[in-house]
């Protein structure tokens, strides 16, 4: 056999190095790949070894080099939110709010501070699907010229539990079952259940839960909350309670289950993809900043307690003032760099922003920077560009693995008086705008004996579970009460079953009679509670479907046009330009990726090939074909499923008068979001609820 050695870069050398090589500066301004110590490499395609066929020399060290940081790529993965997506942008303050805070941040109306946004679900790991039923984190971290204020919040105004403690039970029982590692990324299973079960105080978060906002179309499409009460501090030291809400511009749409579901199968990264996309094309998302600011009256006049996470200040009851917008407008260049390595923290606050006493929050004051050093793996953490503050850094913290920084001069402790021999001393305390804690914080609370207790003032669990419930629109009632259904039947464990169904007969009778028939289960004897179940009036801010901030428009929205060769040239043309002139995105979806030929025997691309564009991608379809095009599509299941999903998903369809006969096959009835393709812009703003009890059986 022959040992002569082969070129294998011969030809392609060149490329190869520059679209995998880390640029390199030298003077002759090309991009050369090097090693990491800065070495060009000549051969990036064979190792070196005695001979061609004998072993590997361990001299080769740009071998070694590069394996060894190849096995060392991956970090820990996030606890919990683990699968996330990001992205850069600012916040643009309405009016200065100096009255209320001193925060640098809400001083100037107009002027914009950079951020960056994490969305992420909660239980899966950070390769699961995107649309598990499950909370979504909503991170802003923002670059303020005081230093980086961090709202971490969630997509749901309330939290499972009151006190931080049970947070690691919580997770352990919402996560792969100990023993046997599964499921991923769902809820529905008997220790979540056993665990929430035996939490009554979860049972708001739990109708939020199991309601459809833990199925939202798209993290744009959303709503986000900062849950906890946090307190507002103005110049003169005077404290005013606060709740943040950010409000999304393009509209609140969530989806149907079964769509979740196709949906996980046919794009994993549903929804960050959709996040990518839409900034990549310009369409930044926006959302409202707002804010329900609370004196000390007013949180007493409540009949809850406004320390406590399971409870929200609805909207009717203290309107949401808008004071600012946040645009999403640039994509990280690196989704390790920046969405995997930022680390959020919500003890990271600015002046003029405080803490409240809620046993919640004061818990994960420790949580989140613990954590960033098991994944970060250095104290230094703070110095990756992602979360570096924006503003100078100045202190007498030294050292630590993976020091970036180079300090200078002889002090490395404070106080000192060096400056006094005319050398540089350092950064000294700034005691008039440095932070300060707010003593208010004192007066709010009793203080007293070390006691382990929850308040009385937190045993109410069931009020405003009622409340949320109630104030719902009745397809969205539905689509709660089947969700218990369909979590619940996943139960193994009977008796936990029955402990939930106890806990929701305290929620609303009829709900749990509707749960208990769609498990075939006797409705069981109420729990017993803490506090008497008080009736409060319903919130219609909380509504989706048919709520004030439901999605009404075809902006920023994707729109799939069936096509077939014979396509009707002039009805397909006008179909994408109306589409695409009222903000929407059409895309062309053919048997085959290469496109068809219109009638008029021009070529159409396709943007997407059937079998792999189903129409649970799309917000709305349309089925532009000729007699002969759907007698073809007739003969494949993509296209009657295209059909027959979008029909069952209550989403407007527009079709030609050929493709009749491929909707009767879908099982598709006539109905007002069935129209002909000049209507469909107009259609298309919105899903048709009415249709929903035709095709679905619901709890
Ligand atoms: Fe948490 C991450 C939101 C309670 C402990 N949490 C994390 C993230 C979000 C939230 C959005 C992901 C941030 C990112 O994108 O990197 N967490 C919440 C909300 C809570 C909450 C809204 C209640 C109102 N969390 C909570 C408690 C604890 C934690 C009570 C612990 C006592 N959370 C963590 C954590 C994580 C985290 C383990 C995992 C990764 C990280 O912090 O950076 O520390």
């Amino acid at each position: 056999m022959s040992t002569r050695a082969i070129d294998t870069t011969t030809g392609t050398g060149g490329e190869t190095h520059q679209q995998v090589g880390v640029k390199s500066d030298h003077s002759d301004g090309e991009a050369h790949l090097t090693t990491n110590q800065g070495i060009r490499v000549s051969d990036n395609q064979n190792q070196l070894k005695a001979g061609a066929r004998g072993p590997v020399l361990l001299e080769d060290f740009v071998l070694r080099e590069k394996i060894f940081h190849f096995d060392h790529e991956r970090i820990p993965e996030r606890i919990v939110h683990a699968r996330g997506s990001a992205a850069h942008g600012y916040f643009e303050l309405y009016e200065s709010l100096s009255d209320i805070s001193k925060a640098d941040i809400f001083q100037r109306a107009g002027e914009k501070t950079p951020l960056f946004t994490r969305f992420s679900t909660v239980a899966g790991g950070s390769g699961s699907v995107d649309t598990p039923r499950d909370v979504r984190g909503f991170a802003v971290k923002f670059y303020t010229k005081e230093g980086n204020w961090d709202l971490v919040g969630n997509n749901i105004p309330v939290f499972f539990i009151q006190d931080a403690i049970k947070f690691p039970d919580l997770i352990h029982s919402v996560k792969m079952e100990a023993d046997r590692g599964y499921p991923q990324a769902a809820s529905a299973h008997d220790t979540f259940w056993d665990f929430i079960s035996l939490m009554p105080e979860s049972t708001h978060m739990i109708m939020w839960a199991m309601s459809d906002r833990t199925l939202p179309r798209t993290l744009r499409t959303m709503e986000g909350f900062g849950i906890h009460t946090f307190l507002l501090v103005n110049a003169e030291g005077k404290t005013t309670f606060v709740k943040f809400h950010w409000k999304p511009k393009q509209g609140l749409a969530s989806t149907i289950w079964d769509e979740t579901v196709k949906i996980a199968g046919a794009d994993p990264d549903f929804q960050r993809r959709d996040l990518f996309e839409a900034i990549e094309r310009g369409d930044f998302p926006e959302w409202e900043l707002g804010i329900q600011a609370f004196d000390q009256e007013f949180a007493d006049s409540l009949p809850f307690d406004v320390l406590d996470s399971t409870k929200i200040i609805p909207e009717e009851m203290l309107p949401v003032r808008m004071i600012g917008r946040m645009v999403l407008d640039r994509n990280p260049d690196n989704f390790f760099a920046e969405t995997e390595q930022v680390a959020y923290c919500p003890a990271n606050i600015v002046p003029g922003i405080d803490f409240s006493n809620d046993p919640l929050l004061q818990g994960r004051l420790f949580s989140y920077l613990d954590t960033q050093l098991k994944r970060l793996g250095s104290t230094n953490f703070h110095q990756i560009p992602i979360n570096a503050p924006k503003c100078p850094v100045m202190n007498f913290q030294r050292d630590g693995h993976m020091q970036m920084q180079v300090p200078k001069g002889r002090a490395n402790y404070e106080p000192n008086s060096l400056s006094e021999a005319g050398e540089d001393g350092g950064p000294r305390e700034c005691p008039m705008t440095g932070f300060s804690t707010s003593p208010g914080r004192a007066e709010e609370d009793e203080q007293g004996d070390k006691l382990r207790i929850r308040p009385e003032s937190f045993a109410d669990h069931y009020s405003q579970a009622r409340m949320f419930f109630r104030s719902l629109d009745d397809a969205e009632q539905a689509h709660l009460a089947s969700a218990l259904v369909f979590e619940l039947s996943k139960v193994a464990l009977e008796h936990i079953r029955k402990r939930v169904l106890s806990n929701i007969v305290n929620v609303d009778a009829d709900l749990a009679a509707r749960v208990a028939n769609g498990l075939a289960m006797e409705v069981p004897e109420a729990s017993a509670t803490a506090a008497p179940i008080q009736d409060m009036d319903p919130s219609p801010a909380l509504r989706i479907i048919s709520g004030p901030r439901e999605r009404a428009t075809i902006e920023g929205g994707k729109f799939g046009v069936l096509v077939a060769d014979g396509s009707d040239a002039d009805e397909v043309n006008a179909l994408l330009s109306a589409i695409e002139d009222a903000g929407g995105s059409a895309l062309v979806i053919a048997p085959k990726i290469g496109g068809v030929t219109l009638s008029d025997g021009s070529p159409l691309k396709a943007d997407g090939q059937l079998a792999g564009s189903p129409s649970v991608l799309f917000d709305a379809v349309a089925v532009l074909v000729s007699d002969e095009g759907c007698q073809t599509l007739m003969t494949e299941s993509a296209a009657v499923q295209f059909v027959m999903d979008a029909f069952g998903h209550l989403k407007a369809i527009a079709h030609s008068d050929a493709a009749k006969p491929l909707l009767e096959k879908a099982g598709v009835k006539p109905d007002e979001g069935v129209v002909a393709p000049a209507d469909f812009a107009d259609a298309a703003t919105k899903r048709y609820w009415a249709r929903e009890p035709k095709v679905r059986m619901l709890a």
